[in-house]
C-alpha cells in the first residue's frame, strides 16, 4: 500500500473570486464516502453515492452534517478510479461561485475526514500513481500558464506524451547495447556471438546525435513557454509609443507630437503570430546632458540589459542628432552581447532627412524595416521580421518533439556526457564491463526526464509550482 493511500485530498479548483460556478474537488479513497456525507437530493434525503454509475452528475444539495443546514446547490460529478485524473476516486462539486460559500465546502469536507490538498498535489498523485510522467505533469503547469497558441499547442503535444514516447525509445535502444554488451559476460559458457564494437559505437554516436538534437530544442522551447523580452528605444519623438500601439492593436501608450510624452515604461504581453513578446515601451532619449536625461539613459540601458530583443527606432525626417549616436553606441553594446537586434525606420511618409548610409555604416548593417505608422506601411513585415529575428540560430523541430525547461536540459546534457564517455571509452578500447557504466549513467539521466529515476526533493520541486487546486 502506498503511503497516501488512506489520505483524501480536497481543494477549490477554480480561482478564488466572484463567478458563477466554482468547483471544489476531492480525490482519494474515501472520497465518495465523505461526498456522501455531505449531499442530499432535493428532498435532503441521503443518497448512495456508491450505488450511482461512474463518470455520472446528480443534482442536490450539500448541507452540514453536523445540523443538516444547507449550505449550497451543487451538481455533484463522481468519478471512480481508476480512469479519472488521479487514478483515486474524484468527486467534484460544482457549486456557486462566492468565495465564502467555497471555502464553507471545503471546510465541511474536511471536517468530514478529508485533508487540504497541497498545491499540484492531485497532479502529483497522478503522476505516482503512474498515470503521468514527470514530463507529462510539467506539461500541466505550463498549460495553465501558457500565453499563446504555439505554446499551449506545444504543452498539449508535452501531455500527449511526445517527449516521453521519444525518451523511452532512447532509453530502449541503449537497453538493449547495454544487453548485447553485458550477454558475453553474464554468460560466458554459451555460444553468444562476439561483441561487434564498431556496431555498438555506430549506435551510441546514433543515439547521441538524437540526444544533442534534442538538448538543442531548449530555446525553441523557453521562447514558446516565456515570450520574448522586447524593448523599444529611439530618441524622443521617433514613435515607440505609436509602434507599441500599433503592435498592441490598442491605443495604449499616449502617443502625442511633444518629444518626450512617455516619461515612465509601459509593459504588455503582446501577442505576434503565436508568440508572446513582452514588450516595453520606454522614456525617448532627448539631451543627454541634461540631468533627468542622463537618468533615462541609465534606464534605457537597465532595460537594454533585460532584453533579449531590441527594437531600436529611427526618425527618416529627421538628421542624425546627437541622441541617435547615443542609441547607436548602445546598439553596438548591446550586438556584442548577442543580443537580437532589429533596426527601424520610421516615418516614411515624411520627407527624408536622415544620412542613411552613416546609420548604416554606423550599425554595420546592410538593411533596416522601413515602416510609416501614421500610413500603417510596413508593419506586416515588421511583424514577420519579429518572428524570424526571434528564431534565427534556434532549431525548430520537425516533429514537435522539443524539451521545455532547465531540469529536463540538465538530465539530457548528463546523457550526454555519458555516451561522449562511452564513444571515448570505445576508442580508447576500455574494457566492455566499463562501458557499461557510463552507459548506465546515461540511461539513469535519461530517465529522470519523465521521472523514472528522480529524488523526492525534485519531484516536490516540481509540484510545488503549482497552483493549489490542480
Ligand atoms: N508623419 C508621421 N508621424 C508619425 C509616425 N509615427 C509616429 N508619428 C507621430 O510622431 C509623434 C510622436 O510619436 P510617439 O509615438 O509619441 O513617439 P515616442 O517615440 O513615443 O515619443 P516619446 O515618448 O516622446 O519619446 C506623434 O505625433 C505621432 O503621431 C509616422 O510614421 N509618420
Ligand atoms: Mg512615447
Amino acid at each position: 500500500m502506498k503511503f497516501w493511500e488512506n489520505d483524501t485530498i480536497a481543494a477549490i479548483s477554480t480561482p478564488i473570486g466572484e463567478s458563477g460556478i466554482g468547483i471544489v474537488r476531492l480525490s482519494g479513497s474515501k472520497a465518495i464516502g465523505i461526498a456522501q456525507k455531505i449531499f442530499r437530493d432535493k428532498r435532503l434525503k441521503k443518497m448512495n453515492l456508491e450505488e450511482f454509475p461512474t463518470h455520472t452528475a446528480r443534482y442536490g444539495l450539500i448541507v452540514d452534517p453536523n445540523n443538516e443546514e444547507i449550505i449550497d446547490e451543487t451538481i455533484l460529478i463522481l468519478m471512480k478510479k481508476p480512469k479519472t485524473y488521479t487514478r483515486e476516486d474524484i468527486v467534484e462539486f460544482n457549486c456557486h461561485g462566492g468565495i465564502l460559500l467555497l471555502r464553507k465546502v471545503l471546510d465541511t469536507l474536511i471536517n468530514c475526514g478529508a485533508r487540504i490538498a497541497e498545491p499540484g498535489e492531485f497532479t502529483k498523485r497522478a503522476f505516482l500513481n503512474g498515470r503521468i510522467d514527470l514530463s507529462q505533469a510539467e506539461a500541466v503547469i505550463d498549460l495553465i500558464q501558457a500565453k499563446t497558441e504555439r505554446s499551449l499547442k506545444s504543452s498539449l503535444a508535452q501531455l500527449e506524451g511526445n517527449l516521453k514516447i521519444k525518451v523511452n525509445n532512447l532509453r530502449d535502444k541503449l537497453v538493449e547495447i547495454l544487453a548485447e554488451i553485458e550477454a558475453p559476460m553474464d554468460f560466458p559458457d554459451q555460444d553468444i556471438k562476439e561483441l561487434n564494437i564498431i556496431e555498438i559505437q555506430r549506435r551510441v554516436k546514433k543515439i547521441l546525435k538524437e540526444v544533442t538534437m534534442l538538448l538543442n530544442t531548449l530555446d525553441y522551447g523557453k521562447i514558446l513557454r516565456e515570450g520574448i523580452n522586447t524593448v523599444i528605444i529611439g530618441k524622443a519623438n521617433v514613435g515607440k509609443s505609436s509602434l507599441f500601439n500599433t503592435l498592441l492593436k490598442e491605443s495604449r501608450a499616449i502617443v502625442t507630437p511633444l518629444p518626450g510624452t512617455t516619461r515612465d515604461t509601459i509593459e504588455e504581453l503582446i501577442n505576434i503570430k503565436g508568440i508572446a513578446f513582452r514588450i516595453i515601451d520606454t522614456a525617448g532619449l532627448k539631451n543627454p546632458e541634461n540631468v533627468i536625461e542622463e537618468i533615462s539613459l541609465k534606464r534605457m540601458r537597465k532595460f537594454l540589459d533585460k532584453a533579449d530583443l531590441i527594437l531600436a527606432m529611427f526618425d527618416v525626417n529627421t538628421p542624425l542628432s546627437e541622441e541617435d549616436m547615443e542609441i547607436i553606441q548602445e546598439i553596438n553594446k548591446s550586438r556584442e552581447r548577442n543580443k537580437k537586434i532589429i533596426i527601424i525606420e520610421n516615418k516614411i511618409d515624411l520627407k527624408e532627412r536622415i544620412e542613411r548610409q552613416k546609420l548604416f555604416e554606423l550599425l554595420n548593417i546592410k538593411e533596416s524595416v522601413k515602416i510609416s505608422l501614421k500610413n500603417h506601411v510596413g508593419v506586416e513585415q515588421l511583424e514577420e521580421e519579429l518572428v524570424n529575428t526571434v528564431f534565427k540560430g534556434t532549431i525548430i523541430p520537425n516533429n514537435g518533439v522539443i524539451i521545455n525547461n532547465i531540469r529536463q536540459a540538465d538530465a539530457l546534457k548528463r546523457t550526454k556526457k555519458g555516451l561522449e564517455y562511452v564513444l571515448d571509452g570505445i576508442k580508447k578500447k576500455i574494457p566492455y564491463d566499463l562501458l557499461t557504466i557510463d552507459l548506465k549513467d546515461s540511461l539513469d539521466s535519461l530517465g529522470e526526464i519523465i521521472g523514472e529515476s528522480v529524488n523526492e526533493e525534485i519531484i516536490d520541486n516540481i509540484f510545488s509550482r503549482f497552483c493549489i487546486g490542480k
